[in-house]
C-alpha cells in the first residue's frame, strides 16, 4: 500500500534515531514519499547524514537553523532546483532555554520568551511561506505539538505558551493556504523519550502517569506517530485542515 507514492517531502527536526521527525520520515518513506532533510547545525550533520543516507546516497540534505531567514530561503531554493515541487512538510522543531523549563513561568525572561516563540512557533509560519510556492499541486504541512498548550503542565512553562501559538498559527495558515489545497495540521503527541525530553526533570514519572491514567493504559509509540503522519499527509485526510489531533493514548480526554 503506497499511500504517498510520488509525493515529495521535506523534514525539519531530525536530531537522532529517537527523534519523532525520524519516526514520521520513516513512515512517509515506507509509503513511497521521496524526502529531503534539514539539520539544525554542524553538530547534528553526521547523525542526520547517516539516517537520511539509509533512504539512498542521493538524499537531499541541507543545514537549516529555523531562526535564520537566509537558511530557510536557501533550503527552498535548493528544493525548487532538485525537486521542482513539494507536497509534504514536517515541522518537528522546538526549543526554549533550559532555565525557562525549570523555574516558575512567572520568571520567564523576555529573551527566553522570544527564543521559544521564534524557534517553536514563528518557524512554522516562515517554513509554510517558503514551501507554499512549491506546493503547486496542493500539500500537507504537519507540525508537532503537546498538551501543555491547552492545560498547565508544570515546568513546560513558556513552551506551553509557544505551542499554543504554534497551534493557532496552524489554524491561520490553514485558512490562508486552503485555497491552494495546502492543509496544515498538528499532531499532539503524548510524551516520548527523545533528546528533547531527556534531561527534563520528572520525565520518567510523566511516562508512568500517562500509563496509569490514559484510557489505553500505555504510552504512545514512535511508529504510531508515524502512522498518524502518513494519515495526515495522505488523501485519507483530504478534508482535514487546521486541526490538532491527539495521539496520546487518550490522555487528553480525562478530567481526573
Ligand atoms: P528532538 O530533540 O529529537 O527534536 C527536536 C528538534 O528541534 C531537533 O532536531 C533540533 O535540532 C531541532 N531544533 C531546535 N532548535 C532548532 C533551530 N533553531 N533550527 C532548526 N532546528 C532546531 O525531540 P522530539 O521530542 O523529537 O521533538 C520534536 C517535536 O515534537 C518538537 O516540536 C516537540 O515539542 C514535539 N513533541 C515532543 C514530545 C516528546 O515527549 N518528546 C511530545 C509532544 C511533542
Ligand atoms: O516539547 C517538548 C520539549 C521541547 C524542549 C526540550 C528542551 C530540553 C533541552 C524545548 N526546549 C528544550 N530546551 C533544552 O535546553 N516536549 C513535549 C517534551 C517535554 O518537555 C517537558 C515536558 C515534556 C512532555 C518539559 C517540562 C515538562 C514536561
Amino acid at each position: 500500500m503506497s499511500l504517498l507514492a510520488g509525493k515529495l517531502g521535506i523534514v525539519f527536526g531530525v536530531a537522532n534515531k529517537r527523534s519523532i521527525a525520524w519516526a514520521i520520515a520513516q513512515a512517509w518513506h515506507r509509503e513511497g514519499a521521496k524526502l529531503a532533510f534539514t539539520y539544525q547545525g554542524e553538530r547534528l550533520k553526521e547523525n542526520v547524514e547517516e539516517l537520511a543516507g539509509t533512504f539512498g546516497a542521493d538524499t537531499l540534505l541541507m543545514e537549516c537553523d529555523v531562526t535564520k531567514d537566509a537558511d530557510i530561503a536557501r533550503v527552498f531554493d535548493e528544493v525548487g532546483k532538485k525537486f521542482g515541487k513539494l507536497h509534504l512538510l514536517l515541522h518537528s522543531v522546538a526549543f526554549a532555554p533550559k532555565d525557562a523549563l525549570e523555574g516558575e513561568f512567572v520568571n520567564t525572561s523576555r529573551e527566553a520568551f522570544r527564543v521559544a516563540h521564534d524557534v517553536s512557533a514563528y518557524s512554522l509560519v516562515a517554513l509554510a511561506r517558503g514551501a507554499a510556492p512549491l506546493m503547486t499541486g496542493g500539500g500537507s504541512i504537519v507540525a508537532m505539538t503537546y498538551y501543555g498548550s491547552e492545560k498547565v503542565v508544570p515546568h513546560y512553562n513558556v513552551m506551553g505558551v509557544a505551542k499554543a501559538s504554534l497551534e493557532a498559527s496552524a489554524r491561520y495558515l490553514a485558512y490562508d493556504l486552503g485555497p491552494k489545497k495546502i492543509r496544515v495540521n498538528c499532531i499532539s503527541a503524548g510524551p516520548v523519550n527523545t533528546l528533547a525530553a531527556r534531561g527534563i526533570a520528572g520525565f520518567t514519572e510523566m511516562l508512568k502517569r500517562y500509563e496509569a491514567h490514559a484510557p489505553l493504559k500505555r504510552n504512545v509509540l514512535p511508529e504510531e506517530l508515524g502512522a498518524t503522519g502518513v494519515f495526515l499527509a495522505g488523501d485519507g485526510a483530504a478534508a482535514i485542515t487546521g486541526q490538532v489531533i491527539y495521539v496520546d493514548c487518550g490522555y487528553q480526554i480525562m478530567g481526573m
